[in-house]
Formats: C-alpha cells, sequence, structure tokens
C-alpha cells in the first residue's frame, strides 16, 4: 500500500497565525523566548536527524536500545492495532515497535502526527514502501492541540519517545497528560520515552557538541522567523548557549546576542543589548519516580518502566 494522504489539521494559515502570537509574545516579554517546536522546517528536521547520529547525543541511542529490548513485550502486552506516534519525526526508532507489533499479527494501521510536513511526507512514503501490508496515515499536526483528532477505535497505542514531552514546560505537560488521557479510551496504552537525570557532564555535551551541529539547529529558528514573517535578524550574530537548571533538572537553549541589535519583525522593532539571550528550547530530564508520579495524576497507571543498561534514558508503558 502507498501511504494515504497526509490529513491536514494544520493549515499554512494556522501557522502562520500561531508564529505570529509566538514571536509577538516571546520577543516582547522581559526574558525573551521562541517555542521549540518552530526550529522544525525541512532544514531543521535534517538538523535534528543529523543531531542524534553525534557521539555526544546519546538520547537517540539509548532509547533505541530500551526500545529493541522491550518491543516483544510492548507488543504481547498491548496487543495494538493500531500505533499512533506523536511527533514522530522520520520514525526510525518506532520501525521496532512496528516489527514487534507485526510479528504478533496484531497490527494494522500506523498514525505518525507531526507539525513538518516535509518530516511527514518522507517518514509516510518510506514507511509504505518497506511495510507494504500496514495502512499509513500521516496528520499534520501539533501533539498539543490536536489530541482530539487521533483516530478513534481498536486498541491503539500510542508513543511518544524521544524525550519531547521533556520540552513542555511543567503546566503544559500536566495539561498535555490530562488532555491525552482524555483522548484514549480506556484500555489504550501510552508509551512515553523520558530522557532521565545524570551528570550534567554527560546531558551538556549532547546540546553542545563539538562539530557544532546543535547550534546550527538552534539558530535555525532566526531563519524561520526570518523567511516566514520577513525579520530581520542576523543569526551568525548569535551565540548557542546551552545550560543546565540544577534546580529544575532542565537543560536550556538559548542564543547570545554577540553584540547589541535591533530586529524588526511583524510590527515590532526588538532590541537586543550586548549579551542578552533568548530562550529557544527547555529539555527537562526526569526521574522514574517523578514520571510514574505525573502519569498517576493524569489517569494513566504505570505497568512497567525500563531504561537502557546504562540508566540514561527512561520508556515508560502506561495503561488507560
Ligand atoms: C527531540 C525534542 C527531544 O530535547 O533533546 C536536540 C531536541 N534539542 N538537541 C531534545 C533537541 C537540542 C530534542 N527533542
Amino acid at each position: 500500500m502507498s501511504a494515504e494522504p497526509l490529513e491536514i489539521h494544520l493549515e499554512e494559515r494556522d501557522l502562520d497565525r500561531s508564529l505570529r502570537e509566538d514571536v509577538r509574545v516571546g520577543l516582547t516579554a522581559g526574558e525573551k523566548w521562541l517555542p521549540p517546536k518552530w526550529f522544525y522546517d525541512a532544514r531543521g528536521s535534517e538538523l535534528f536527524e543529523e543531531i542524534t547520529r553525534l557521539p555526544e547525543y546519546y538520547p537517540t541511542r539509548a532509547e533505541r536500545a530500551v526500545i529493541q529490548r522491550h518491543a516483544s513485550r510492548i507488543a504481547e502486552v498491548t496487543g495494538a492495532k493500531t500505533l499512533i506516534e506523536l511527533g514522530s519525526g522520520s520514525s526510525e526508532k518506532t520501525r521496532l515497535l512496528i516489527d514487534a507489533l507485526s510479528g504478533r499479527g496484531t497490527l494494522g494501521t500506523f498514525v505518525p502526527l507531526d507539525v513538518s510536513v516535509s518530516a511527514l511526507r518522507q517518514s509516510t512514503a518510506a514507511l509504505a514502501a518497506d511495510y507494504p501490508r500496514l495502512r499509513v496515515r500521516g496528520i499534520v499536526g501539533d501533539f498539543t492541540r490536536h489530541l482530539d483528532r487521533l483516530p478513534a477505535g481498536g486498541r491503539r497505542l500510542v508513543a511518544f519517545l524521544g524525550g519531547t514531552i521533556g520540552n513542555l514546560m511543567p503546566d503544559e505537560r500536566a495539561a498535555f497528560l490530562t488532555a491525552m488521557r482524555a483522548a484514549l479510551e480506556t484500555g489504550d496504552w501510552l508509551l512515553l520515552g523520558t530522557d532521565l537525570v545524570k551528570d550534567p557532564g554527560i546531558i551538556l555535551p549532547a546540546y553542545d557538541d563539538a562539530a557544532g551541529v546543535t547550534a546550527e539547529f538552534n539558530r535555525n529558528v532566526l531563519r524561520v522567523v526570518n523567511r516566514e514573517l520577513g525579520a530581520d535578524f542576523v543569526p551568525e550574530e548569535f551565540r548557542h548557549v546551552a545550560l543546565w537548571d540544577a534546580e529544575r533538572e532542565w537543560i536550556e537553549m538559548r542564543l547570545r546576542a554577540q553584540r547589541s541589535m535591533r530586529v524588526r519583525v511583524l510590527d515590532l522593532t526588538v532590541d537586543f543589548a550586548e549579551g542578552e539571550e533568548l530562550r529557544t528550547e527547555v529539555s527537562a530530564k526526569f526521574r522514574p519516580e517523578g514520571v510514574a508520579t505525573e502519569l498517576a495524576a493524569a489517569g494513566l497507571t504505570v505497568e512497567e518502566l525500563w531504561t537502557d543498561p546504562d540508566g540514561l534514558f527512561g520508556l515508560t508503558l502506561a495503561r488507560a
């Protein structure tokens, strides 16, 4: 089967409207910020794929190792007929789940959901080619807004991998998990990947690699704003900064203005003092007991919580 046409729940003009809103709110705030979802245009999605192959970026390899080890158990416990993946990107690691669920003969449909049309086009075409008997229904959407549009019925397993949940702020995370529970039927499953708290000496290089790929990924958000909204950021004049917040146990990525700058965007004039920083991402790290508490607070029951052999990354299977 070839992939079905993408179902679009985020039209160009919704995207444009929410980017404008985010830019207006974030760049006029006392401490300037932009949400991380705007990294992922075609170039940003490619840069992220490149990050996943860097020696310093352990999360992707660690998560793949946990999934590999427990995929057959996940297939056995869930018996899922429909696998939904939120923020699916390339869906590379998800192939392990597709293989395990297909091996048990239960899986009929795979539904990747992502904001990036380019990433979805590629992943759905590749999956449809490699899994001719699988129905592949890509959805262009935002996992913080479109959980009510997921296909209904039939023993569903929702995978939210990569530690992407860590990109939500704590209040957004709680709202997301509650919305997730509401979107599921009792008996459906959630498979959640979370990066774990560990020595910052391991975490920091993952967000500040020697080859400078993460720095380019970070600056890409300025290129997106320039292109989409006609802004005049000079990305090269911003330095990539990654820092570990020990209290909140999260990584922040920021862009530091190397000189004072005036940027025009929309009808705004945005001034940066020399050294002023724009926060572009929070990537929270978790403790296993914290994951369980947050899931329980949303009405989800933990069935299993696994980590990779090095204890770097967590994978939780929870039941609605
Ligand atoms: C894919 C969102 C989980 O937070 O680690 C990689 C994105 N940012 N390097 C992460 C990211 C900087 C990544 N997530």
